[in-house]
């Protein structure tokens, strides 16, 4: 156990004299609820975010088709008794509009938004040691002061698009899902082309099917998807669900990825041919991540296990898409279900059964360039109205890499983690005194709501702890910074998806020096991640040094 030091005047700053107790970066899901905790302290806090409004990727993927993978209701705040008693979701898996709609309704309840500053962008972010403060810049040159600084910029909000010649040539409309115009964008009578295949690909070509005169898609990898089956909610429904609130946010702390679905106990092999048949076919038949994150317990950890799940959904798109050709192209070959992030899907495939849908291969027909009419492949020239790059994010700490984060003698964050994340159980990293993350890399990763809460509650009582004792200086000490690398990397083994290149594990080749594997995040899962988290705390934050 750490013993505090005693108390060095020499080094006290009337908090007064700084512009914040406080400073958080973010006004998502994660910074909203942040800043609540840290108002419920009685600090000083203030809020940055780009965006105009609060929402953080609820604000900005606002392209059409954007929506809730995972449960609403399981993605709900479930801190306020009153924020869960007066909404109502309207389907099981919510459209963007209706996320963004429920932000705004809880900052508003929170009066939250009297804290945020919003349109402005954190440029850099300074630790001061003389008065153990950050200071924090702005683009546009205004700069603030805080003791704390707690960084909730999400792992997915450093959008990236493909590394292709001539994308400034493009004289049609051409839009990242992540930065999406305020405005309806209609694709109807118009040719459209998407560029990515990932969630957000899928989720953006099953909408512009409908109604596009021809939508052609250009995939470099497939990935497994698999059916959403969303639906609403009706009143009745909505009250029920509200009775078990408690029920179901408690079954979401008992699974790894904090859903509401958990792994099947059994081996893929405990049970007969037909048994196992019939199970997969039972969860492709239900709403959710229950075929990802519900499967029989190995298929995610053993190579053997997910063969047989990944030959039974390469028989679901064989027979979903008409065409074998297209069919084939369809179904990954160079991953196995579940090891990069299930896109969940409704009537995807048949989308490609459309006369108005093509399928093209970029590993066949390679890109050449971006033109002003559309884009140049190897078989020729196909012109758009629209060209939708959905090529993804610099995920995870691609988000900090984007601010110049400075710790102790002015060393930077981004040099730091240069071989991959270093952090103290994915909130606090050694060098960084007073700086801690929410969601950072090397915490847990899942149902995001309910990750963050847990991180938030934590970083409160951490600051909350210190400021009792009146202390000013948090630092996590290099050996609990090892030992919880050290644990991360050991979590990391079991997983298939860290053997993957994904978002997941930090790779994306439109990014220079992001094209080798790492592992990113913990792999323990929820309950273990809780469990260290708690136990660092109940042991008066041994591993962390404070003065
Ligand atoms: P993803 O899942 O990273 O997908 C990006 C897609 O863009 C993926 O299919 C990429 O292919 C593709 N891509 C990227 N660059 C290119 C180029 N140059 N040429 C062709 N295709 C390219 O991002 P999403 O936005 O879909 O989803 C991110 C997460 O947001 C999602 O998992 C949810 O959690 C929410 P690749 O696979 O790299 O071959």
């Amino acid at each position: 156990m750490t013993t505090l030091p005693s108390r060095d005047a020499s080094y006290d700053v009337p908090e007064t004299k700084l512009d914040f107790d406080a400073i958080v970066i973010g006004a998502g899901v994660s910074g909203l609820y942040q800043l609540y905790r840290l108002r419920q302290l009685g600090l000083r806090v203030r809020a940055f975010d780009n965006a105009s409004g609060v929402g953080g990727t609820w604000f900005w993927n606002r392209y059409p088709g954007a929506r809730f993978d995972s449960e609403s209701w399981s993605y709900s705040y479930s801190f306020s008794d009153e924020i869960l008693k007066d909404w109502d979701w309207s389907e099981n898996f919510a459209g963007q509009p209706e996320i963004e709609r429920y932000l705004n309704f809880a900052a508003d309840k929170l009066d939250l938004k009297r804290d945020i500053q919003f349109d402005s962008h954190v440029q850099s972010a300074h630790y001061q040691e003389d008065t153990r403060s950050w200071r924090v810049t702005l683009d546009d040159g205004q700069s603030f002061t805080a003791r704390f600084l707690v960084t909730a910029i999400g792992v997915l909000s450093a959008p990236t698009l493909p590394r292709i010649e001539g994308i400034e040539r493009f004289e049609g409309e051409a839009h990242h899902p992540a930065r999406w115009p305020d405005r309806p964008v209609s694709f109807e009578g118009k040719r459209v082309a998407v560029i990515g295949t990932g969630s957000t690909g899928v989720q953006i070509i099953q909408e512009a099917a409908k109604t596009a005169a021809q939508l052609t898609v250009y995939q470099r990898t497939p990935n497994w998807c698999a059916p959403l089956l969303n639906s609403k909610i009706s009143a009745d429904e909505m009250e029920s669900i509200r009775a078990r609130y408690p029920e179901i946010m408690a079954r979401c702390q008992e699974t790894p990825g904090c859903f509401i679905h958990g792994p099947d106990p059994r081996s893929v092999f405990d049970v007969t041919p037909e048994e196992r048949e019939a199970f997969f076919e039972q969860r492709y038949s239900e709403p959710g991540f229950g075929i990802w994150h519900g499967n029989f317990r190995d298929v995610l950890t053993d190579k053997d296990a997910n063969a047989f799940m990944s030959d039974f959904m390469a028989r679901k798109i064989r027979e979903r898409v008409k065409d074998p050709v297209t069919a084939e192209k369809l179904i990954p070959k160079n991953h196995g279900f579940g090891t990069r992030r299930v896109p969940l899907e409704t009537r995807y495939y048949e989308a490609y059964n459309q006369p108005n849908v093509t399928l093209i291969d970029v590993n066949e027909t390679p890109i050449e360039c971006i033109t002003p009419n559309g884009i140049k492949s190897a078989d020729g020239e196909r012109p758009f109205d629209v060209i939708v790059y959905a090529s993804g994010f610099d995920a995870i700490a691609g988000p900090f890499d984007r601010i110049d984060f400075r710790g102790i003698g002015g060393q930077r964050l981004k040099d730091v983690w240069s071989d991959g994340p270093q952090t103290f159980l994915g909130v606090l990293v050694t060098g960084f005194p007073n700086f801690m993350m929410v969601m950072g890399p090397h915490g847990g990763l899942g149902n995001f709501t309910r990750f963050a809460e847990y991180n938030a509650d934590w970083v409160a009582d951490l600051i909350a702890y210190a400021r009792q004792r009146g202390l000013t200086r948090i630092e996590a000490t290099p050996t609990g910074t090892m030992r919880w690398t050290d644990h991360v990397m050991e979590m990391s083994k079991a997983l298939l998806s860290n053997q993957i290149d994904s978002w997941m594990t930090g790779v994306n080749k439109n990014v220079e020096g992001k094209s080798v594997r790492k592992v990113m995040r913990y792999g323990g899962g929820f309950p273990q991640y809780k469990e260290q988290c708690d136990a660092v705390a109940a042991a008066a934050y041994n591993e962390i040094s404070f003065s």
